[in-house]
């Protein structure tokens, strides 16, 4: 009752809430990005076993972030995560090369889950600021997002270090939340 109460008021005041799962491959940024938007710092991080969470307050929105460990044996952890979650935010390494095809698989394999069907998917294609970074439309071509199929989804470039195009996404976000009807 109280919760709900909470929730109308909320909207009522234009202020809406949205949980938010931060996923990736380890060493993607997920950490620096969140704290990034958390606090506007670039923070030291050690790789997340679990999770971080923290509320990030922006454009009338309460996100809710969650930043879970992206390691390969945490994986499949993830899942615990999904219920209830209006938006994913994928990160990549840009200068990763190697392991785009493996964060290509771990993002189409999050997609096919029932209980993220509703979810709207920001991508960022994140560390531009190293030497060989790919361009937006090279992460697009290696995660294959054109087989997106009735998907609300977007990819921007970004430096979570230099703090460059986190908040553009984020408008687009909120947009995206604000116009849908959850
Ligand atoms: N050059 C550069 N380095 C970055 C950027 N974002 C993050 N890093 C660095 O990449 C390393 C890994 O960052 P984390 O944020 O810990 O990565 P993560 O995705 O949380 O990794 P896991 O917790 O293991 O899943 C750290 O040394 C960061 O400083 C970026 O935009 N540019
Ligand atoms: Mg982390």
């Amino acid at each position: 009752m109280g919760i709900l109460f909470t929730k109308l008021f909320s909207s009522l005041l234009g202020n809406k809430e949205a949980r938010i799962l931060v996923l990736g491959l380890d060493n993607a940024g997920k950490t620096t990005i969140l704290y990034r938007l958390q606090m506007g710092e670039v923070v030291s991080t050690i790789p997340t076993i679990g999770f971080n969470v923290e509320t990030v307050q922006y454009n009338n929105i309460k996100f809710q972030v969650w930043d879970l460990g992206g390691q390969t044996s945490i994986r499949p952890y993830w899942r615990c995560y999904f219920p209830n979650t209006q938006a994913i935010i994928y990160v990549v390494d840009s200068s990763d090369t190697d392991r785009l095809v493996i964060a290509k698989e771990e993002f189409h394999a999050i997609l096919e889950e029932e209980e993220l069907r509703g979810a709207v998917v920001l991508i960022f294609a994140n560390k531009q600021d190293l030497p060989g970074a790919l361009d937006a439309a090279a992460v697009t071509e290696g995660l294959e997002l054109h087989k997106l199929k009735s998907r609300q989804w977007a990819i921007f470039k970004t430096s979570a270090i230099k703090g460059e195009g986190l908040f553009e996404g984020l408008d687009w976000l909120s947009n995206t939340l604000k116009s849908g009807s959850g």
